[in-house]
């Protein structure tokens, strides 16, 4: 396995790719890459999650090879590469998913752990998942529900890319995971049941977190994850932040305990500028890591 070495190498300093893992060159033995989407222009509120994937990677270095707690060597069982940063265009949202899809149109039978990147990146990589298997389910963290219609009367933003997936047809079963804070209204509540979602709050993974597992789909799913859904306490770094969410242990043991086939995994809306202590950017690898693991016990 060419990664071993730069995996136990102790440069912890080198930051050039994600756990120091090989720049991906040859894909035809990989069945994992990670892979950076550093896109922010659809964001509403703090910017920076365009440095999202360039801080999860230095917020990776300290990562190891070796999963103590589901037992496994993710990177050398899927022998991971970091097949870079997509090429995105600044300002230009309708040209940027255009580049998202054809770029993830490109890989095959490869499960991609992207970094953002704002939300609204998940839209043009659920397109290309939809192109490659048809309707999968998606299983969603996050504090907020992303089903608004529109902002400011615009239909692509990181707060809308969940009613364009419903409407494009490109989703079998919905759960969402963590909803909480103030909303506009009450129709957001009511909008979940009408979309057909299984919305569940924070309270829910607080008080019946065994109970929401039940619901969790099977067969192949796609996981987004907004980093927003840990407490900024724990994730200060990022857009839209709500106070009294989960801890870095418990999106950890969440993410530990999907036991669906993924085929695909993000972890957006890590915004740098924000970080403190690169708290955040640290979690945000980890998390990745953990999918990786997850994936790679089922192989
Ligand atoms: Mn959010």
């Amino acid at each position: 396995m060419r990664q071993i070495d730069a995996l136990k190498s102790p440069r912890f300093t080198q930051v050039s790719t994600f756990a120091r893992l090989p720049l991906c060159e040859d894909l035809s033995e990989v069945k994992a890459v990670f892979l950076g989407i550093p896109f922010d222009d659809a964001t509403t509120y703090r910017p920076g999650a365009r440095f999202g994937p360039m801080g999860i990677r230095q917020g990776s270095r300290l990562l190891r090879p070796y999963n103590q707690f589901l037992d496994v060597y993710p990177f050398d069982t899927l022998n991971m590469c970091d097949a870079g940063d997509i090429n995105v265009i600044p300002g230009y949202i309708d040209d940027t998913f255009k580049i998202i899809e054809e770029e993830l149109n490109k890989i095959h039978n490869i499960v991609p752990f992207i970094a953002g990147g704002d939300h609204s990146i998940t839209l043009p990589i659920l397109r290309a998942m939809h192109k490659k298997y048809g309707k999968v389910n998606l299983v969603h963290l996050d504090s907020h529900y992303d089903f608004w219609d529109s902002y400011w009367g615009k239909k692509y933003t990181h707060g809308t890319w969940l009613r364009r997936a419903l409407e494009e047809g490109l989703l079998n079963e919905v759960v969402q995971m963590g909803i909480r804070g103030s909303l506009y209204s009450r129709d957001d509540v009511e909008d979940s049941k009408r979309l057909r979602i299984k919305s569940f709050t924070i309270r829910d993974l607080k008080y019946k977190l065994e109970e929401v597992k039940k619901e969790l789909p099977s067969g192949k799913t796609y996981v987004s994850i907004d980093i927003d859904v840990v407490d900024p306490a724990f994730a200060p770094g990022t857009g839209t932040p709500e106070v009294g969410g989960l801890t870095s242990f418990e999106i950890l043991e969440i993410v530990r305990s999907f036991n669906f086939n993924i085929v695909g995994f993000d972890v957006v809306e890590v915004s740098p500028p924000y970080d403190t202590s690169e708290i955040t950017t640290m979690l945000a690898a980890n998390i990745l890591y953990e999918g990786a693991s997850v994936l790679a016990k089922k192989m």
